[in-house]
């Protein structure tokens, strides 16, 4: 199972609003065959190593997967039928499937045609890893982290408001590979692009660690569209970049100019000088374009950003970094 979590974590990026998932196929104690839900709209893991596994089948033989196996027809067909066919005796699932059309029933449907299946196996890993999954099954929304730094006297920017240095480059490299490498998103209010001009990605701190396969989407939140069109986020790092703003904007040029660079400019209606936060979970965890949805998001601020996200109570987890000015 624990061989399962690690290939579904290579999904991270590629599968949308769809869960993170990895199988193995064991035979005497030995993996003979890998799989994982590749991208959004693709085999499900179950389906690629299946599919992909040449051999004969064997009745010892045990197929491990950190997700029940589907039975609905959704972009594909589903897997306990593939799994069925191919003759597998054994299943062992690492957790239910929260969504609506599962929730115990591919389970059930396998064992009711004579499949032995057992599980749940290390539930709160798989549901750890699969949090923003769970959480668009069960909030309704994605699962939101919100990362704060403050210096160890309490402050978060210089008095005049501009940005302090507070963190290490050990804490830089932790919040790079762990925070920034396990959410779909990063989100950000306008000031902090107008105050700092980020970039967003996951940097190379350390040379031995491959940051480079993964980089979360980069989401602005901007009301009133004050984002300057030379931001590294809409020029250097135009695709990835997702700029939501007041629908009254789009008409402006400057948003066709940021769509002709790869930026997606979403519209969501405003609730008061915010954003209603409804409208803008539905915007982020609905397929369109190249676009497959967000299931998990990573605040990172500023303070205005923090209150809004908030006051709307829909933080799941605070990161807060102490540490001393650089
Ligand atoms: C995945 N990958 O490996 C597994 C999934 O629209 P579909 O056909 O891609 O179905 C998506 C649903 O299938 C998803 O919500 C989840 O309930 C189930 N299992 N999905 O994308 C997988 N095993
Ligand atoms: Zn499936």
């Amino acid at each position: 199972m624990h061989r399962c979590l690690e290939l579904a974590a290579r999904g991270r990026g590629r599968v949308g609003v769809n869960p993170l998932v990895g199988s193995v196929l064991v035979r005497k104690g030995s993996v003979i065959a890998e799989g994982w839900h590749e991208g959004f709209g693709l085999a499900h893991a179950e389906r690629a190593l299946l599919e992909r596994f040449k051999g004969t089948m064997e009745p010892a033989d045990v197929l491990y997967v950190n997700l029940e196996p589907c039975c609905h027809h959704g972009k594909t067909l589903p897997c306990i039928d593939l799994i069925l066919e191919k003759g597998v005796k054994h299943v062992v699932y690492g957790m239910q499937d929260p969504a609506e059309h599962a929730q115990g029933k591919g389970i059930l449907t396998l064992r009711a045609a004579g499949v032995d299946v057992r599980g749940p196996v290390l539930p709160e890993l798989a549901a750890r890893l699969n949090r923003g999954f769970v959480s668009l099954h069960t909030q309704g929304r994605p699962w939101v982290t919100l990362k704060m730094a403050r210096t160890r006297a309490g402050a978060v920017s210089n008095v005049d408001g501009s940005p302090l240095k507070i963190t290490s480059r050990e804490q830089d490299a932790w919040a790079h590979e762990f925070l920034r490498g396990t959410h779909d998103a990063i989100i950000v209010g306008v000031e902090t692009v107008l105050s700092d001009d980020p970039q967003l990605t996951r940097r190379i701190l350390n040379k031995k660690i491959d940051h480079d396969s993964y980089h979360p989407l980069r989401i602005v939140l901007d009301p009133n569209f004050r984002i300057p069109e030379n931001a590294k986020l809409v020029s250097e790092f135009a695709v990835g970049t997702i700029v939501v703003t007041a629908p009254g904007n789009i008409m402006q040029p400057k948003c066709a100019s940021l769509r002709g660079r790869g930026v997606n400019v979403f519209p969501v209606p405003l609730d008061g000088r915010l954003f209603d936060f409804a409208a803008l979970w539905k915007v982020l965890i609905t397929s369109s374009g190249d676009f497959h949805g967000v299931v998990s998001a990573l605040v990172e601020g500023g303070r205005r950003t923090w209150d809004a996200f908030r006051k709307a109570r829909v933080v799941d987890e605070e990161v807060l970094l102490v540490g001393d000015e650089y």
